[in-house]
């Protein structure tokens, strides 16, 4: 089993790194266009392996050939966003990185699944799907395991109880649209809404909608130890062909009413990439965040189809 990591940046060698640690694949491999960087980052990593205990071999390179027959790749070039930005900000200048990275990619590895970070995340899941041409099932964004890990990282806080307990489900796009869902949530099997009042429910959900933010605020670009997290775990349940369930960015072709786009949903993740949207029963009041964040996401992709049409993205 092979992983690359395309953008070797804080996200892209964080993944590489968590990939590495679980030591469930032969090799992975970072590609960067700055040269040096990612082969220096791949051999400081190979240093820690006796330290760690992982057997895995990690690559750095500036080349597409070593990424040949990869079976997973996680796609984290691209700008990341500073104080002031929004993650739409991104959106001219990384889907032109993004649509390049994924045609040099996919042709070497045409029957591997593509794990999109890079932001705004689910206008640029979908630049992957064209342009690696792959089956939809076989492309899917990488944010509602990061946000629902910040949502369950607040609720234990809050709770002083044990992360491992919360289970939690959010979906829709990532942004300040995406849908926490206290309906959904449990601590230790328990519903949320037996153990917090509205009030606290109400800001903990705000704080996650803005999770990323905070952090950009804190240190003027944005997160990666919790998103290199999340986009191992989710490559760990394609590799190992383990069938978890985790929210995901993927193509929606009916499900929740949306069509032609990709957006969070729970799905099931397992070797042939997404192999189920889960539907879950949602309220009126749910239905109707979910179908506004579905419209945010559709006007982005309406901004870049406006951009390739005025010839300002190839
Ligand atoms: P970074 O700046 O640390 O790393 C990006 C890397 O991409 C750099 O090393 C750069 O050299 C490389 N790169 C740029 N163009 C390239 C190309 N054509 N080919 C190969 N590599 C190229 O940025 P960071 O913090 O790692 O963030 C990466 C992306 O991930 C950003 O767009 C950010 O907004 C997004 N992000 C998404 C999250 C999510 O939940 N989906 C969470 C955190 C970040
Ligand atoms: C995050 O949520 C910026 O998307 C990035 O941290």
């Amino acid at each position: 089993m092979k992983v690359t990591v395309i953008g070797a940046g804080n996200v892209g060698a964080t993944a590489a790194e968590c990939v590495a640690r679980k030591d469930m694949v032969q090799e992975v491999v970072m590609v960067d266009i700055e040269e040096g960087m990612p082969q220096g980052k791949a051999l400081d990593m190979m240093e820690s392996a006796p330290v760690h205990g992982f057997d895995t071999t990690i690559v750095g390179t500036n080349e597409y050939g070593p990424t040949e027959g990869s079976d997973v790749c996680i796609i984290t070039a691209g700008l990341p966003r500073k104080p002031g930005m929004s993650r739409d900000d991104l959106l001219a200048k990384n889907a032109e990185i993004v649509g390049g990275v994924t045609s040099q990619y996919a042709s070497g590895s045409p029957d591997s699944t593509i794990i999109v970070v890079s932001n705004p995340l689910d206008v640029m899941t979908y630049v992957a799907f064209q342009e690696s041409g792959f089956d939809p099932n076989r492309v899917m964004g990488m944010a509602g395991v990061l946000d629902t890990a910040r949502y369950r990282s607040f609720i234990a806080m809050e709770l002083g109880v044990s992360v491992r307990d919360i289970q939690a489900l959010l979906m829709g796009g990532h942004g300040d649209t995406m849908v926490p869902l206290p309906r959904y949530t449990t601590v230790g099997g328990i519903p949320i809404t037996e153990l917090l009042d509205d009030a606290t429910i109400e800001g903990i959900v705000e704080r996650t909608k803005g999770g990323g933010g905070e952090i950009v605020d804190m240190m003027g670009t944005s997160a990666w130890y919790a998103p290199g997290a999340a986009s191992a775990e989710m490559t760990e349940s394609i590799v190992k062909d383990s069938g978890r369930v985790l929210p995901a960015a993927a193509y929606c072709d009916g499900e929740y009413g949306l069509n032609d786009l990709f957006i969070g949903v729970p799905v099931r993740l397992g070797a042939h990439g997404v192999e189920e949207i889960i539907e879950v029963d949602l309220n009126d009041e749910e239905m109707d965040l979910m179908k506004t964040s579905a419209d945010h996401v559709q006007s982005n992709l309406d901004d870049l189809q406006r951009l390739k049409d005025e010839g300002e993205i190839g």
